[in-house]
């Protein structure tokens, strides 16, 4: 038995409650799970895919490479199945059930498709059904698409192509420039992946807010039209805020419906930042804007920052283990009937009587 054994004992339940790094030591175990957990997504069996992301998540909070499966112990949240992909792979290197969804025809179309912006499951399942197989299928069979969905597929390499950090804080000055023509005093924060330590992403996710409540409003419309008329925006679809707090917490577990916040989904044109590959001299890159009145921002920011495992842990946790309703809006006690509020992302995990974690230990 070897030293992981106890620490391995020791692993938390819920990922809020651990501190995953954005790198780990078990990447081929992580890699195999999170396929598989893809592929169950792609099917439409959501609660496969949770078992297999949740065990990959356990493997990624490890503080060491795994080199036998008998030093995880009875750990929590790694089912059997789990364990049988991550024994083939510590045994032979790889799995054999991986590497056959890997090459099969539903797993790579279903890839292909759901890469370009706007396609979920859904759509990409039709189309798979349908016979349709490549994007150039899609422009010679007339799919109809949305707007958004053309708008994808017009800059599917761009969008596929990582944005690197210093395309992330160009984009940001870009914002806080517009913004401050509009409101002085209001702030701009880079959250997402970026805000977790990742070195690049598959987007920017910018907050917007002012420290002072109620000023934020109309602000998105008019930086989105200024920017526009700049001629550095290539999409964009808005959505008006839908939240009131009269209308009390929703109940957890609901519709995937993560927040109401006023928010732009768009899509940025970046000038080249002088770097090899950008021939044409611009580069398409996927950014959401959203905006929190200052009360709400520090559930914004946790809301926003994710990672999306993370973030489905909080609240389940805060369902669960405390009778509260966690969402980027609000924490909401359900035994004291009240909102707790929270001036920063601390105060939130105070109330719900965790230890903090800071964002880069939230890549779970
Ligand atoms: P993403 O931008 O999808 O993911 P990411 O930034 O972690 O990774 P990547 O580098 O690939 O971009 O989502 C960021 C966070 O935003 C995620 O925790 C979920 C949250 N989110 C909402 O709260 N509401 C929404 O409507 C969406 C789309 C995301
Ligand atoms: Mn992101
Ligand atoms: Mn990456
Ligand atoms: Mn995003």
């Amino acid at each position: 038995v070897s030293a992981l054994a106890p620490l391995g004992q020791q692993m938390a339940p819920y990922a809020c409650q651990r501190r995953t790094p954005l790198l780990h030591s078990n990447q081929p175990l992580t890699e195999a799970l999170e396929t598989l957990a893809e592929d169950a997504g792609f099917s439409g069996s959501e609660g496969r895919s949770l078992a297999f992301t949740r065990a990959a998540s356990v493997l990624k909070a490890l503080p060491g490479r795994l080199s036998a499966l008998e030093e995880l112990g009875p750990l929590p949240g790694i089912g059997e199945h789990s364990r049988r992909v991550i024994q083939d792979v510590l045994e032979d290197g790889v799995s054999v059930e991986v590497e056959r969804v890997k090459l099969s025809e539903r797993y790579r179309t279903m890839k292909l498709f759901t890469k370009i912006f706007g396609v979920g499951v859904r759509t990409a399942s039709r189309w798979y059904q349908e016979g349709l197989r490549t994007l150039v299928d899609l422009q010679e069979r007339n799919t109809k698409l949305t707007r958004q969905q053309q708008a994808g597929l017009r800059h599917y390499e761009d969008l596929n192509t990582p944005v690197e950090r210093g395309e992330a804080e160009s984009i940001g000055r870009m914002v806080q420039e517009a913004v401050q023509r509009f409101l002085p005093g209001a702030s701009v924060t880079l959250a997402g992946g970026f805000r977790r330590g990742k070195p690049h992403g598959h987007d920017v996710d910018l907050l917007l807010t002012h420290p002072e409540a109620g000023r934020e409003a109309g602000l998105l419309s008019r930086v989105v039209s200024w920017l526009d008329s700049q001629g550095l925006i290539l999409y964009q679809h808005s959505q008006e805020n839908s939240f009131a707090l009269h209308e009390g917490p929703e109940p957890p577990g609901g519709r995937d419906v993560l927040d109401r916040f006023e928010r732009c989904f768009s899509i940025f044109r970046l000038e080249a930042q002088g770097r090899l590959g950008a021939a044409r001299g611009w580069k398409a890159v996927r950014v959401d804007l959203v905006v929190a009145p200052v009360g709400q921002f520090p559930f914004a920011l946790l809301g926003w920052t994710g990672s999306r495992h993370f973030e489905r842990e909080l609240r389940r946790f805060a369902g669960h283990e405390r009778k509260m309703v966690l969402n980027s809006h609000t924490l909401y006690d359900t035994r004291l009937n009240l909102f707790l509020p929270a001036a920063s992302e601390e105060e939130i995990f105070q109330h719900l009587g965790l230890e903090y974690v800071p964002p880069t230990q939230r890549n779970a």
